[in-house]
């Protein structure tokens, strides 16, 4: 008999699976492999049944020999071991995002003489709903809540982007580049004050009230699945900050990240040129504790900012308040500078990780931008948060179309630079 392999990246068996396993049954013995938590995340998005599950699930279609675990989105591995006659799969991996994919499994047969077969994939409306279905489960509460998590467990670093609203929460959901057969997308989104105020055309001075961070949220969550980060700014009073740990658990965000200032907040950017006053440790913990306290879940994260190298208050002092954080019962630790030498970051990681070795580490390198992820991993990092930069890409790109349109009094001479209206217009799904 020759062997048969196809791998599945589902949460949810239907028609189009089943059609497949059939195909399969014609040219052998069937083995099919189950794509890993983190390959599935990788190349599509976060599982919504464990592993376990999914592996039950097509352990339960009749007439398989096999059932394996395929760890990476790229067969290389699965086709050393099973040396399969034939692999079979829906023929959307003939184009697109998939193809480089299609592409290795050819070469790898052909040293052999094995060979693909593709099958027409199935579009119908019953599949289409259940793919519908499982994402509008991933952007529940409960289940988003848990994520960051779960992430954080899988052991990379977790890539984190901003958002300000549903139009960038599409692009942090949705944007996925290919690289040699590896996949990359973000794992995470940051509701940044940043630019969730200037957004709004309001300073980063925690005037933009927390009812509007609220409903900027929810904007991002209409239209997203992945797990998000809160920046909270100070916290605020304590007797508030409750309240808000409180709203955003139930909202189903991840974590809060809150910053040690008192007083009027400004952007950290700005580091000693403005005035800025940096919390008492006793009671920034006490904040860190009255919010751990009330927290309903041990999903959601109250992560600790430290603002002492932006403020140019040393690493001694840094690192005194990351330990006295961590013992208040913070979640993470968020360690911040302006800095175009990632050096004192990296020293305080380090450092940091000497004595504490569980509890994250994230990072905002945007003046420390050459730093790499995998640098950043190397020194302990956990989280990155590149916090800013799709609100400094889209102003100037906005403000040039605008002055071109002024300067030819039509908009031709801009037309080419943009999205076209087809584009546009299909960008939204429709339910
Ligand atoms: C934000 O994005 O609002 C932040 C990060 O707090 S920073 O602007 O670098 O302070
Ligand atoms: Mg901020």
């Amino acid at each position: 008999m020759s062997t048969v392999y196809t791998c599945f990246s589902t949460d949810v068996i239907h028609d189009g699976h089943l059609n497949i396993i059939n195909e399969c049954k014609k040219y052998g013995d069937v083995t099919v492999g189950v794509m890993s938590d983190a390959a599935m995340m990788q190349f599509d998005r976060f599982p919504s049944v464990s592993l376990e599950e999914r592996l039950a699930m097509v352990r339960d279609i009749p007439g398989i020999k096999d059932v394996i675990v395929q760890e990476k989105v790229l067969y290389n591995d699965v086709i050393e071991q099973l040396h399969p006659d034939y692999v079979v799969h829906g023929d959307n991996w003939c184009s697109g995002v998939l193809a480089p994919i299609r592409d290795n499994v050819e070469q790898l047969l052909s040293a052999y003489g094995g060979k693909i077969i593709d099958i027409p994939y199935t579009y119908n409306p019953a599949v289409k709903k259940i793919d519908a279905r499982v994402r509008e489960k991933l952007a529940m509460p409960e289940f988003r809540r848990g994520r960051l998590k779960k992430v954080l467990a899988m052991g990379d670093v977790v890539k984190t982007i901003e958002v300000h609203s549903g139009l960038t929460g599409l692009i942090a959901e949705k944007t996925v580049v290919e690289e040699g057969g590896e996949f990359h997308q973000f794992d995470a989104m940051w509701i940044s004050s940043l630019c969730d105020s200037t957004a709004k055309g309001k300073p980063d001075i925690e005037l933009v009230d927390m009812t509007s961070r609220f409903r900027t949220i929810d904007d991002v969550m209409e239209v997203t699945t992945k797990p998000i980060i809160f920046d909270g700014d100070t916290g605020g009073l304590t007797e508030h900050f409750v309240y808000t740990v409180r709203t955003l658990e139930r909202m189903g965000v991840s974590a809060i990240i809150i910053e040690d200032k008192v007083g009027l907040k400004k952007n950290s950017l700005f580091g000693t040129e403005v005035s800025q006053t940096q919390d008492e440790i006793p009671h920034f913990c006490e904040k860190i504790r009255a919010g751990k306290e009330v927290q309903l879940t041990d999903d959601f994260m109250i992560i600790a900012r430290i603002e002492s190298l932006i403020l140019e208050q040393g690493m001694e002092d840094a690192l005194t308040r990351a330990f006295a954080y961590v013992e208040a019962g913070a979640d993470g630790i968020m360690i911040h500078s302006r800095k175009k030498d990632p050096s004192e970051i990296l020293t305080f990681c380090d450092r940091f990780r000497e004595k504490v070795k569980d509890i994250p580490i994230v990072v905002v390198p945007t003046s420390f931008n050459t730093v790499t992820e995998s640098e950043l991993a190397a020194h302990g990092v956990n989280i990155v948060i590149y916090a800013n930069q799709l609100t400094r890409s889209a102003f100037p790109a906005m403000e040039q179309t605008a002055k071109d349109i002024l300067t030819y009094h039509r908009a031709k001479e801009v037309d080419d630079r943009l999205m076209s209206i087809k584009d546009i217009i299909s960008l939204i799904e429709e339910l």
